[in-house]
């Protein structure tokens, strides 16, 4: 057990589901030679697989009246394109069970959802199900360079080997397609949004054609980051002006050469103006201009994702505004085949954000929820956060006007920025399986609940014996907000290292731009702590619908969690639960600190339950977890005391040392910059 089959284990069925499936010895019923395609044989090749895994070792008793499983994807169930039903019919003469769909993805997703209920324990006569993908765009994003270095990956190298494609194609990169397919993840951008303009060079379409053929068959469309002045870089103009018609044209006939190759090629994911990234600013033009070219290029054939993702150093205002500020005056001048591709919050995948008020703000262009899988500030692969219910928090949250973020992105998509790598196990951490795991769940349905994520997840990965699944899934559902407990709680954030984004650093302030420092964000001194954000500040508060600003406006109203997030408080302020503001933050610092206490004890317990190799890599993470989270808990209060020279509440435990140590740790090692 090394990880690498993900959660498509299939490990032997046992007690009842066991012996049902043995007796009912389902078999896949043949595909008329008219009706295959590479997809189906897939899905065929997958069931046997799958089927045979589950039903354990040794061939199958010969069975009198074995059940045909009947793929049927011809016909309309009722869900529209990619969706499926499955239906059972095991009292007939001839006993079946039906995959249903319109087309042949619908049918390889309906082949999955049957193994994923059968490898939870459910037996052939209980599953009858009709599903169907919420939203269109279902995609990861990796950041990985073609040098094999991943921006923000903590897995290891690139998984995608540009050295030796397209004469070589790994294995991985099928397993990869399997693993996606079988969450329903139907795209991925293969290269950083930090990119080089030569993955557009002939070589690289070669390259990039020899992955798309590869991963058709599961449904999965390639796209590729541009790099916005790649018509100077590699394509030997003087300039990357969206509105000079030799620009134009270079684009036209870029986008032409890689269709091509790749006839289904997914389209573009552009980082303009933002970070130092070349864009259409550089020529007085605004972002509508630079998208609306190239989507002219690419036409109807494929989409262009224009990232949000933007401050400057002129605007020193407030960071949390400068996205909303640029695209807002925007909306309405998108072209048609254009996304806004907006992250959750306003900064920057902190531990907890509101929510990005453009989800509220921008009625007439496409938006699509980017999230980030690779858990840059929550701990790396190191610390145990299953982000699942942060991003239920985000996809539920009310924008106004009645509408969810959820119901905001569904006529579009997600996107997931990858946490895959080398790494045998591909995510660094068995663990951060799961956020590759939620994320497909969540783009294929955003109202399932982290709780039901969590529950397949385990169950495919671990175990189905409630009792070890039961804690499993209770550890997995407190992780994340213990992270946000012992790093950054009541509303703080951007407090990390600098560079690599690893423990704590409130104290730096004097970094060349104001807001890359965490003094920046968190603003403490003698008096109070938080980050003024209402109208007596930097107003942010006000980009949100009127009734959400009004209530989160008065510091008594809003959820504690959001606390220093918009407000400026004094570190006596009184908080809903009686105690000062210092002393509800030290004591969330020891909440989360004693929750991971709690997940370590909770998973030694789980030995006898857990394969070796993969308990006691698990264990040896969460005991890191447990030092780390003191380090952070113990560095936040030396540091606020220094700040606010205040006494810490009666019975706390004092920081083992000073800030002056804390202040002085270095970790050049830390990977993923
Ligand atoms: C930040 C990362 C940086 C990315 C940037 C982005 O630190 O590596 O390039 O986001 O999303 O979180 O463009």
């Amino acid at each position: 057990e090394d990880g690498y089959d993900l959660w498509l284990r299939f490990a032997p069925l046992d007690g009842v589901a066991a012996a049902k499936l043995k007796s009912q010895t389902p078999v896949v019923a043949p595909i008329s030679e008219g009706d295959r395609s590479s997809t189906l044989d897939v899905a065929v090749e997958e069931l046997e697989r799958g089927l045979t895994s589950l039903r354990g070792e040794g061939d199958p008793p010969p069975a009198q009246n074995p059940v045909q499983i009947i793929l049927d994807c011809g016909t309309e169930p009722g869900t529209g394109q990619s969706g499926f039903s499955l239906t059972p019919q095991l009292e007939a003469e001839r006993p079946t069970f039906r995959i249903a769909a319109q087309d042949h993805i619908g049918c390889l997703y309906g082949s999955y959802a049957l193994l994923r209920e059968l490898a939870a324990g459910r037996g052939l006569g209980e599953i009858s199900l009709i599903d169907a993908p919420a939203m269109p765009l279902r995609l990861l994003n990796h950041w990985d360079n073609p040098d094999g270095h991943v921006e923000r990956g903590y897995a290891g190298r690139s998984i995608f080997d540009w050295w030796n494609l397209p004469g070589r194609l790994d294995q991985r990169m099928i397993d990869y397609a399997r693993a996606n397919a079988s969450i329903g993840i139907n795209g991925a951008v293969v290269n950083n949004v930090n990119a080089r303009a030569f993955m557009l060079e002939p070589r690289y379409i070669a390259k990039l054609k020899r992955l798309a053929d590869a991963w058709r068959p599961y449904g999965i469309r390639i796209y590729v980051s541009a790099r916005f002045s790649a018509p100077r870089d590699i394509g030997g103009l003087d300039t990357a002006d969206p509105l000079d018609p030799a620009v134009r044209q270079w684009w036209q006939a870029k986008t032409d050469e890689i269709y091509a190759s790749i006839p289904d090629f997914g389209g573009f994911l552009v980082k303009a103006n933002s970070e130092g990234q070349p864009g259409p600013q550089d020529y007085g033009r605004s972002h509508a201009d630079g998208a609306n070219m190239m989507a002219e290029a690419v036409g109807d054939r494929g989409t262009v994702i224009w990232r949000a993702f933007v401050y400057s150093a002129e605007d020193d205002t407030d960071r949390a505004k400068q996205a909303y500020d640029e695209f807002k005056p925007l909306d309405g001048q998108f072209a048609d085949n254009v996304i806004v591709q907006v992250k959750n919050g306003p900064i920057d995948f902190q531990p907890r954000e509101p929510f990005h008020p453009m989800f509220g703000a921008m009625p007439k262009t496409r938006l699509m929820l980017e999230l980030q899988i690779t858990k840059e500030y929550l701990g790396f692969a190191s610390h145990l956060a299953f982000l699942g219910p942060m991003w239920e928090e985000v996809l539920t949250a009310d924008t106004g006007g009645e509408k969810s973020v959820a119901d905001v992105i569904v006529p579009v998509g997600m996107a997931g920025v990858a946490n895959t790598g080398s790494d045998r196990n591909w995510s660094g951490s068995v663990f951060d399986q799961a956020n590759w795991y939620a994320f497909g769940r969540l783009a294929w349905n955003p109202s399932m609940s982290s709780d039901a994520i969590a529950r397949e997840w385990t169950a495919q990965t671990f175990t189905r014996k409630p009792a070890a699944l039961e804690p499993i899934v209770r550890m997995m559902l407190e992780s994340r907000e213990a992270v946000v407990q012992y790093m950054t709680p009541l509303g703080l954030a951007h407090l990390m290292g600098t560079g690599h984004h690893y423990g704590p650093a409130p104290w730096v302030c004097d970094l060349a731009r104001p807001e890359w420092n965490p003094c920046y964000y968190h603003r403490a001194d003698r008096d109070g702590i938080g980050f003024d954000r209402t109208p007596s500040g930097s107003n942010a508060i006000s980009q949100y619908d009127p009734a959400i600003a009004a209530q989160w406006s008065d510091p008594a109203a809003i959820d504690p969690k959001l606390l220093l997030w918009f407000h400026r408080v004094d570190w006596d302020h009184r908080m809903a639960s009686g105690r000062t503001l210092w002393h509800e933050l030290v004591a969330e610092y020891d909440r989360g600190v004693a929750k991971v206490d709690g997940f370590a004890a909770t998973w030694s317990a789980l030995e006898s339950e857990i394969d070796p190799e993969r308990f006691r890599a698990i264990s040896e993470r969460l005991a890191i977890q447990q030092t780390e989270a003191r380090w952070w808990r113990d560095a936040s209060i030396a540091y606020w005391q220094s700040v606010n020279g205040l006494p810490l509440p009666e019975g706390t435990a004092k920081p083992p040392f000073s800030v002056e140590y804390y202040r002085k740790l270095e970790f050049p090692e830390a990977p993923g910059q």
